[in-house]
């Protein structure tokens, strides 16, 4: 039998594990078990994958600048990148807006539901612990994000995930030395972290052969923690909103794809699979960063100058789906409340739902808390954002895994623009759909 395809495995294992999951729900104490032997698996495979997400985006981003033979290229394809993750960004949160608004799904939320969460939620240490971390960071300065760009020990910002953008600060500071003091004297280090890229890429492999097991586990957990079904229920419209937000924006990437990189976007969506898959499966882009990192340059043939720069900086700042959530949910909370946003509200909400998204951590959940600053930059009233957020909380984590889908396929379309756009848009080292390799 033909050795069936990662990506075939991982959905297999995803969807064992919805029904196991669902199976369990209905079992006494299932729930409890699923919880003890089943979710530690998962955790343990996000955990590897975010253990070698630091020393990949150290050891790609320091080959990648060093790869270059001045520091001219290596600006030109920064601000490309940037230029091109604000545009994909602003489009996203247009196409939230624009949906939201049309089909107003806020207004079919009833007075019972509102009550039956104000009471069920209002206190939640959930809802109030995303409250004040949202507080915490909108109480540090705009330019706060710089400022913990800057890791005040090499190593210990190898040590915190949270931290990716001080690694990539780190990384490219060191990248760009070793540029300065010319090949010769930078040999022995670029060879070290040569050897150190080929060998975390082939940790991922290794890791890679646990996914179909791990997806199993995190999606059976997912099912058991999603909470009151009745309560889904009446949250189903507002997530097929957002749902068809990200529909549009996958549609989006393809046409990109498609009309200026000249690529089958069929052929683009099979190889990059596997990561989203893993996206959907963590909600996390920083765990899904290493496959995300494999995919486009070994199957997609995106060089390591490119990709090793736009996917970790895409993975923390740039997040298409999160912004397009952050657009869809204000809305609509402000409709289910009755709150009157104005067509300069809404523009507000395009400036801060891009700002809210870059400031977004790229993890599980990070998306909701953010939420609170585009929510508080219309004005909403501070004793009603509890509510608010309480009334998506219950279908947040299935939404984060789809927003998630959304941001890493955004990154890879942009590091595939950015390539492509340099010349660097090599061919896949794995046949396409017709097992030919489609020519540059
Ligand atoms: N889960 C975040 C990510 O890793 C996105 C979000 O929370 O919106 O991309």
């Amino acid at each position: 039998m033909k050795k069936l395809e990662l990506h075939w495995k991982i959905l297999i294992g995803m969807l064992l594990g919805l029904v196991f999951g669902y199976i369990m729900l209905q079992v006494d104490g299932g729930d409890s078990f699923i919880n003890k032997w089943i979710q530690p698996l998962g955790t343990i495979f996000v955990k590897l994958l975010k253990l070698i997400a630091i020393p990949l985006i150290l050891a790609s981003l320091i080959k990648g600048i060093s790869d270059l033979k001045d520091i001219s290229k290596f600006a030109n394809i920064g601000l490309r990148t940037i230029i091109i993750y604000v545009f994909t960004t602003v489009i996203a949160i247009t196409i939230g807006l624009l949906l939201v608004n049309t089909l107003q799904p806020g207004n079919g939320v009833s007075e019972s539901t509102i009550a039956q969460l104000t009471e069920t939620y209002a206190n939640d240490n959930n809802v109030q612990s995303k409250i004040s971390e949202a507080t915490r960071q909108k109480e540090s300065g705009p330019l706060q994000f710089l400022e913990d760009m800057v890791p005040d020990n090499a190593f210990s910002a190898l040590s915190d995930n949270k931290l990716m953008l001080q690694v990539i600060f780190f990384a490219i500071f060191l990248g760009i030395s070793m540029l300065l003091i010319g090949e010769k004297s930078a040999k022995p280090l670029k060879d070290f972290f040569d050897s150190l890229n080929e060998v975390v890429l082939k940790m991922v492999d290794l890791i890679m052969l646990t996914a179909p097991y791990a997806v199993f586990a995190l999606l059976s957990s997912v099912v058991v923690s999603s909470g009151d079904p009745e309560l889904l229920y009446a949250l189903l419209y507002y997530s097929i909103v957002v749902v068809i937000g990200l529909i549009l924006m996958i549609v989006f990437y393809c046409l990109i794809v498609t009309f200026i990189i000249k690529k089958n976007p069929f052929w683009f969506l099979k190889e990059i699979s596997p990561a989203q898959l893993l996206a959907f499966s963590t909600s996390s882009s920083a765990a899904t960063l290493p496959v995300t990192m494999e995919r486009v340059e070994e199957h997609i043939g995106v060089d390591k100058e490119v990709s090793s720069f736009v996917l970790p900086v895409g993975a923390t700042i740039n997040m298409d789906g999160t912004s397009l959530y952050q657009a869809v949910a204000a809305v609509f909370i402000a409709q289910a409340l009755g709150f009157d946003l104005t067509f300069t509200d809404q523009l507000i909400i395009v400036l801060t739902a891009l700002l809210a998204s870059i400031g977004s951590a790229a993890v599980p959940g990070a998306g909701m808390v953010m939420l609170v600053i585009v929510l508080e930059a219309v004005g909403f009233p501070a004793d009603k954002l509890a509510i608010g957020l309480a009334l998506i909380f219950a279908v947040d984590r299935p939404l984060d895994m789809c927003r998630t889908v959304v941001n890493v396929t955004g990154d890879a379309t942009v590091s595939m623009l950015v390539a492509k756009s340099v010349g660097k848009l090599g061919k896949p080292k794995i046949k396409n759909w017709d097992d030919n390799y489609e020519e540059v």
